[in-house]
């Protein structure tokens, strides 16, 4: 504690508890009170407090950062009334949830946007569980750059097989990187050099708004750790310095067999869920971040004496796998996907504005929509049959492509060895072509859209139609 300031420790502190009581929020769920999944969420202005002492005027989802973090339940309805206090139209996306067309949050494409002013109430039924996330899908350089990013955590159905208090904690970190001045202003989000290439990072690593935050945990206990890379931009590779680890789900969904954690990389928009035992109480857990072949510490999870009356040999807490339904590759339809960079198109809107298109899908860069121009979707499939994407990379950059509606499944890489895994996300690497498959059991107009922000706004966006 006394290395960092009496803050960080407080906060953390307070984000470590939060966690813990997940678990002791289990005999609540287990009413099954229909209503019990209620949330406001009021986008407005706010600042805050990320360089300590500093404030930054960002935008948040009830005037906070770190965001609320969303509870819902698989298989219970969750109700979200949305506010926009903002000064611009809004919509909210519910990354990973496979849900009705009309709750996506896509303006145009699945409603009209949330006008100032205006309220939106979301209603779903998360089918899966694990570790999902929130965002607007308006604006997004900015709206998601300035803050308006937050996670959902979907809490496993009651099974006789697992209980998540198995876990002794249960740890969400939001992982972002931000664009500040030392005044805690904003840089610039993006520089079009950089839209062309990577994307503009930022400067100020955060977990959970804090900067290399410490956060205390059960020594001697299994605890779940919940990665989201939130950030517009940057990949995080994850790795654990001193303790084995296993990685237990990916993009919300749990593998069939965890797999020990070497290191793993998420892009944006990204979850992953570790799982590990933390050692006796007064030792660390060290978390590091990769940049090339170089770690940095990122966290530190300091253990505590448990007070559950355990005796800490219980085996790994085992997740339960996701309702997805199974891909029938011996009868998928193959339709090819290729990403290009296109070079510096700019043409410039009317006002003069410069509109920078730098990449394409199948030589077409996204046009942009709006209420009366809706372009023509990059495939439509016929609900019900199994597809397989092959995806190729012509760039030398990576990109981690999302597809709205539907979980897929990972087949194929010429790049390295797959054990065929579920994911809302797969992250391609320059060059890298990947093959993934899945049934096309959701209708509606789906994105389909690199979640490098800079990316999608710059052309590495489409949408496919179910029907
Ligand atoms: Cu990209």
């Amino acid at each position: 504690m006394n290395t960092l300031d009496r803050r960080h420790f407080l906060k953390s502190g307070l984000l470590a508890a939060a966690g813990a009581s997940l678990a002791a929020c289990v005999p609540m769920a287990r009413l099954r009170q229909t209503d019990q999944y209620q949330y406001t969420l009021t986008l407005e202005p706010a600042p805050f407090e990320l360089i300590p002492g500093t404030q930054t005027p960002g935008l948040g989802f009830n005037g906070q950062y770190p965001s609320p973090i969303l509870r819902a339940k698989q298989g219970q309805p969750l109700t979200v009334t949305v506010i926009n206090k903002l000064d611009q139209p809004t919509t909210i996306h519910w990354h990973g949830i496979r849900i009705d067309i009309a709750m996506d949050g896509v303006p145009f494409l699945s409603q009209k946007p949330i006008m100032p002013g205006e309220r939106f109430v979301y209603r779903f039924t998360p089918p899966d569980a694990g570790t999902f996330w929130y965002h607007p899908h308006v604006n997004s350089v900015e709206q998601l750059g300035k803050g308006l990013v937050g996670m959902l955590l979907v809490e496993e159905a009651d099974s006789p097989d697992f209980s998540p208090s198995e876990f002794a904690a249960d740890l969400p970190l939001m992982l972002k990187n931000w664009h500040l001045n030392d005044d805690g202003s904003f840089k610039p989000l993006t520089i079009p050099r950089y839209a062309a290439r990577m994307g503009t990072p930022g400067n100020y690593e955060t977990i959970n708004g804090l900067h290399k935050p410490e956060m205390e945990v059960p020594a001697n206990r299994w605890v779940r750790l919940r990665f989201a890379n939130v950030d517009n931009t940057v990949m995080y590779k994850l790795r654990i310095k001193n303790r084995p680890a296993f990685i237990a789900s990916i993009d919300a969904n749990p593998l069939p067999r965890p797999k020990k954690l070497k290191h793993h990389t998420i892009g944006a928009g990204m979850r992953v869920d570790i799982v590990l035992k933390t050692p006796p109480a007064g030792e660390e857990v060290i978390i590091q971040n990769g940049k090339g072949k170089l770690f940095f510490d990122f966290m530190r999870l300091k253990t505590v004496q448990a007070r559950d009356g355990l005796t800490g040999d219980a085996p790994m807490p085992r997740l339960p796998l996701n309702p997805l339904p199974e891909p029938d590759l011996a009868n998928a339809e193959t339709k090819r996907f290729v990403f290009e960079w296109e070079g510096a198109v700019t043409p410039a809107d009317d006002q003069g504005k410069a509109n920078h298109k730098f990449w394409t899908i199948n030589r077409r860069a996204w046009e942009g929509m709006s209420a009366d121009n809706i372009p023509a979707p990059l495939a439509t499939l016929d609900l019900g049959k199994s597809y397989v994407f092959d995806l190729k990379n012509n760039t030398p950059h990576a990109h981690p492509i999302h597809i709205h509606g539907v979980m897929f499944k990972v087949i194929k890489s010429n790049k390295k060895r797959i054990e065929p895994f579920f994911t809302d996300t797969v992250l391609m690497a320059k060059n890298e072509r990947v093959k993934i498959a899945f049934v096309a059991d959701n209708p509606g107009r789906w994105m389909y859209h690199c979640h490098v922000i800079e990316h999608m706004k710059t052309g590495l966006m489409g949408y496919i139609e179910i029907r």
